[in-house]
């Protein structure tokens, strides 16, 4: 069977599903093909910090009602060094935007839920297989939902993660990519207890990075930096609680508040860009063309600005017969991502402990975390580039 749509989605994650949304706001018809099931998608932990300007869209959507209720709003993320902390005033430091708590899997029920109440369509448990024509104006899709079908389309956008094929689909003499690996990861927990702090805390400590966030107010989120090749078996609650407590305990008496730990995970860390985000009629966005170490929690904010650009880039095509969005589209979003990939690069190697580093350049980190405590004009860059910095187009 074929499907017949205007822009062919892969990828049922953040990117894919605000693209269906802001699409259909313009009058233009998608179909979103999803490998996963509905409750998979809905239950995957990933990112927990959203931008201001993402909140407002969810807004502008429909599908603020949730956040604007269920969210932890805070003025500003606590820096610690030394047995030390640190208070950076975002949103005095930003004129008033604030940070936003509230876990990617909650953001993708409201998607869901939403795009579904639309009468949109996601095929979830369609896998898709191969990207076909997209040098023709006449691309497909082929994909596995029980049997092979094909969805036929004026564009293809691959929102389909790291690991999906939308962008091998670019042949590679076409394209360049940038990475960087880093040799340390996160081991991430959640854990039933009280709230141990009011905001985020970041810290660089002997033994390495350690980072206190929340989920609900007796669900708490933690993540500590570890070796990416380390087994989750060895880390037993006992040892993950001692280096949480070593790496955020402070001298004046304050205690994390410890719980019974019921989720843990591993993930490595690295930096990727791949130039262009385009070819032909295949766009990618979010993951598939970009990653950043989680440490300046810009993943998810990346991919929704992606597809921002990208959604108003297909209205002045269908609408107004202008292709200058669509042909500038890899350049618009690169400006946006490159400075995300300083910004995270910049956090990731300020706090935390590598081993492969001289004793030289630890120092120079501790030197940065200084700059920030002392130096206004460096506060207010690491502020506005954690709170998100103001969308421009030009
Ligand atoms: P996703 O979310 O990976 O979604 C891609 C979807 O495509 C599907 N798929 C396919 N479907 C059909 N056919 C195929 N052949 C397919 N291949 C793949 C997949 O099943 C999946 O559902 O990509 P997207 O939409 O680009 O979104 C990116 C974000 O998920 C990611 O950047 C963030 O989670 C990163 N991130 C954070 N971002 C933030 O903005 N703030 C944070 O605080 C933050 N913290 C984090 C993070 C990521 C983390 N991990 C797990 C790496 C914390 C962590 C620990
Ligand atoms: C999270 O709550 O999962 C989280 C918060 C901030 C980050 C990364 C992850 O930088």
């Amino acid at each position: 069977m074929t499907l017949r749509t205007q822009v062919g989605i892969i990828g049922a994650g953040p990117a894919g599903l605000f693209l269906a949304h802001l699409l259909h706001q313009a009058g233009i018809e998608s179909i979103i093909l999803e490998s996963r099931s509905r409750q998979d998608v809905e239950q995957t932990l990933r990112a927990g910090v959203l931008e201001h300007w993402v909140v407002q869209l969810m807004h502008d959507l429909g599908i603020g009602e949730r956040v604007a209720r269920e969210a932890h709003f805070h003025d500003g993320i606590t820096l610690q060094w030394n047995r030390q902390r640190h208070h950076v005033d975002i949103t005095g430091l930003t004129g008033g935007k604030r940070i936003t708590v509230y876990p990617q899997h909650e953001v993708l029920k409201d998607l869901i839920a939403g795009r579904l109440g639309q009468g949109g369509q996601i095929l979830f448990g369609a896998r898709c297989l191969a990207i076909n024509g997209i040098d023709s104006d006449r691309p497909s899709i082929d994909f596995d939902m029980d049997g092979a079908d094909t969805i036929a389309c004026d564009y293809v956008v691959a929102a389909d993660g790291f690991h999906g094929l939308g962008r091998q689909a670019i042949p590679a003499a076409a394209r360049t990519e940038y990475q960087k690996i880093y040799p340390f990861g996160w081991l991430g927990i959640l854990t039933r207890a009280p709230l141990s702090w009011h905001e985020l805390i970041y810290a660089n400590q002997q033994d390495g990075f350690a980072l206190l966030s929340t989920r609900t107010p007796d669900v708490q989120r933690m993540y500590i930096q570890c070796d990416p090749a380390d087994d989750i078996a060895a880390w037993s609650d006992e040892r993950i609680w001692g280096q949480l407590h070593d790496r955020l305990d402070v001298d004046d008496g304050w205690q994390l508040r410890e719980g019974p730990i019921f989720q843990k995970g591993i993930v490595s860390l690295r930096s990727f860009v791949c130039d262009p985000m385009q070819y032909g009629r295949l766009f990618i966005a979010g993951d598939a063309a970009h990653i950043v170490p989680p440490t300046g929690a810009k993943g998810l904010n990346l991919a929704v600005a992606d597809v921002l650009v990208l959604a108003r880039a297909l209205e002045a095509s269908y609408r107004r017969n202008d292709g200058s969005l669509l042909d500038r589209y890899t350049a618009t979003c690169l400006r946006r991502v490159w400075k995300a990939e300083r910004f995270s690069w910049y956090m990731t190697t300020m706090l935390h402990n590598n081993e492969h580093e001289t004793a030289f350049e630890r120092r120079i980190h501790f030197a940065d975390l200084d700059l920030v405590r002392t130096l206004e004009p460096q506060a207010r860059a690491l502020a506005e580039n954690y709170v998100g910095l103001p969308f421009d187009e030009a």
